[in-house]
């Protein structure tokens, strides 16, 4: 499968980005807990990279646990500042907080040192399409502010949003397009919705989760799809799901639209259990 994704506005983007970060102290990069490698963007992080970076593993809980401590670790080895959270339910909010506070403490220092009066911190969330940049500033903001300074008429300028006494945020995250290095990848930033669904075939991209399953968590869709034979090979699989569902076109066909539409729904929504894609 091949992946097409080239959005018009890329150059608008870059330099949107590149104009709004010489304005912050600290960049927040989001990253999906469930694939942290595959939704990174090189090109996105040489443009930080004078930076302080923050990394924030958002969609924590739809992440298989261990294998995102680990990829906590392996960050963290990087010499990144990183934290997971759970931007609808709030979870890892605190840490999230406390961990640009102690990103900012040396600009702080600074300050202090030249006589001058600490200022609050101020933040700019970056990101892929559909990493949650918008629910997690909501979320640290609340919802009533994000919203206001997201209204047409409003000034156009910069607004900055104070979550607490020391930090601000910039009220406008930094869209980046994602990065599709490999076919796998590609697969992966399908699933995960950072790439849009003009990009890819949706059969190519549930045939490509249903294997994942069938190698990774047999059991899952057995289970959740009532398979008789764990052992059947993914297409089998998929028609299997849309007899079960009763997804079925003239003369008992099997409606593998519809069939895709729900696996990669019930995958993006955590329904098929927490998973770890890298
Ligand atoms: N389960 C879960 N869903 C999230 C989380 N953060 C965002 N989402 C969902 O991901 C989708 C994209 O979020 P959005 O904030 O619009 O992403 P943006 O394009 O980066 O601004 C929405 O459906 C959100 O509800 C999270 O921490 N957990
Ligand atoms: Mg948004």
């Amino acid at each position: 499968m091949s992946i097409n994704w080239f959005p018009g506005h890329m150059v608008k983007a870059r330099r949107e980005i590149e104009e709004n970060i010489k304005l912050v102290d600290i960049v927040v990069m989001l990253l999906d807990a469930r694939a942290p490698i595959s939704c990174r963007n090189p090109e996105l992080e040489k443009m930080v990279a004078r930076k302080k970076v923050f990394l924030v593993l958002n969609k924590m809980d739809l992440a298989d646990r261990n294998a995102l401590r680990k990829h906590i670790a392996s960050l963290r080895a990087e010499g990144f500042a990183v934290a997971a959270m759970d931007s609808i339910s709030g979870k890892g909010k605190r840490e999230v907080l406390q961990g640009i506070s102690e990103s900012y403490q040396s600009f702080a220092d600074a300050m202090l040192q030249k006589g001058r009066r600490v200022r609050p911190a101020r933040v700019m969330v970056v990101g892929v399409p559909n990493i949650g940049k918008s629910t997690f500033l909501n979320s640290l903001v609340g919802r009533k502010m994000a919203a206001t300074g997201a209204k047409p008429g409003v000034t156009r300028g910069k607004q900055w949003l104070r979550v607490r006494e020391d930090i601000e945020f910039m009220d406008t995250p930094g869209l980046m397009w994602p990065k599709v290095g490999s076919e796998e990848q590609g697969y992966k930033l399908a699933l995960l919705d950072i790439v849009g669904d003009k990009a890819y075939s949706e059969y190519d991209v549930a045939l490509y989760l249903v294997n994942w399953f069938i190698i990774n968590q047999p059991a899952i869709l057995a289970d959740k799809f009532k398979l008789n034979d764990e052992n059947m090979p993914a297409e089998q699989v998929m028609e299997s799901i849309a007899r079960h569902r009763g997804y079925l076109l003239k003369g008992g066909v099997p409606d593998m639209d519809k069939t895709c539409k729900l696996l990669l729904q019930d995958f993006r929504k955590g329904k098929l259990g927490p998973v770890s894609l890298d």
